[in-house]
């Protein structure tokens, strides 16, 4: 209770920033967009890891103001930068349509087309209510806004709703990446699955990315296996906003 109060006076306060990772198109190893990962400054000016906070937020009316936060950076920076800038989004934000045409508004705002805004939602949050989660996911491609499945294969998952969800990208969980660069029984089915899931994604017309990716072994079995695009602390971890321009300048 005290955590949430302590949130909401930060967010008034300023003490909340949007950091970006870059998310790397593999064909080329050209910077094709980012994702926003929020971040919290303490009272030391270090900061703390969503890790800790989100998921009580996420659990409290709280998190559609973060969303909305967290929605006008990413159109911000998405105005100083080239590419698609992805956010999070929870389970709570689908059921509010209100903050869902927010999103667009916000991009309008900012002169970002739509289709320049992308929203990652985990598998469990969809499963939590499909009926909502298809209605949601059907208002933000309505507007041209991207939807990627975010750490696709964990959690509570089904393939069923892949056959009517409106989604534009699957983002294979690192559990599935960890398992890319050696040779024991576990590495070789960790390969048999990415293929897999890339080869599902692809037959779907989707868009695949692989997150958390660490080394160049696992960079390049993704080039093998045909994978679309890449992210993780191999190419960098999560920037504030100027040091991620200065990245992509040295990186393009
Ligand atoms: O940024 P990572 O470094 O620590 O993030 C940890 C977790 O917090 C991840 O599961 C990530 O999806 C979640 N997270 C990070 N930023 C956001 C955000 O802006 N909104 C939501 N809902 N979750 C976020
Ligand atoms: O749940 P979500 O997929 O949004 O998680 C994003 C989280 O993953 C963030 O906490 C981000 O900092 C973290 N992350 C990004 N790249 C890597 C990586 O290469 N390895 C690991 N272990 N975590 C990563
Ligand atoms: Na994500
Ligand atoms: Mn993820």
């Amino acid at each position: 209770l005290q955590l949430i109060s302590h949130v909401r006076q930060d967010l008034e306060r300023g003490r909340f920033e949007l950091h970006f990772q870059p998310k790397l198109r593999l064909a080329d190893g050209r910077i094709c967009g980012c994702e926003g990962l929020i971040r919290w400054r303490d009272d030391q000016g270090r900061l703390i890891a969503p890790g800790l906070f989100m998921p009580k937020v996420e659990r409290t009316s709280l998190i559609a103001p973060v969303t909305r936060f967290v929605a006008d950076q990413a159109c911000r920076f998405a105005g100083t930068v080239d590419g698609v800038v992805g956010i999070n989004i929870s389970v709570r934000n689908l059921h509010d349509g209100a903050l869902l045409d927010e999103l667009l508004a916000l991009s309008r705002q900012h002169g970002i087309v739509p289709e320049r805004l992308e929203v990652e939602i985990t598998e469990s949050s969809l499963m939590h209510d499909l009926v909502t989660g298809k209605w949601a996911l059907e208002r933000l491609r309505g507007h041209g806004i991207r939807v990627s499945i975010d750490d696709f294969g964990t959690g509570f998952s089904s393939f069923e709703y892949l056959q009517y969800l409106p989604i534009t990208g699957l983002k294979i969980d690192r559990a599935f990446i960890r398992g890319l660069d050696g040779d024991s029984p576990f590495h070789f089915r960790s390969r048999c699955l990415v293929a897999g899931l890339i080869d599902m994604g692809h037959a779907l017309g989707l868009e695949v990315i692989a997150e958390g990716v660490e080394t160049l072994e696992q960079h390049q079995a993704l080039c093998r296996l045909g994978c679309d695009q890449a992210q993780g602390f191999l190419y960098t971890k999560a920037l504030p906003a100027a040091d991620y321009r200065a990245w992509y300048g040295q990186h393009r």
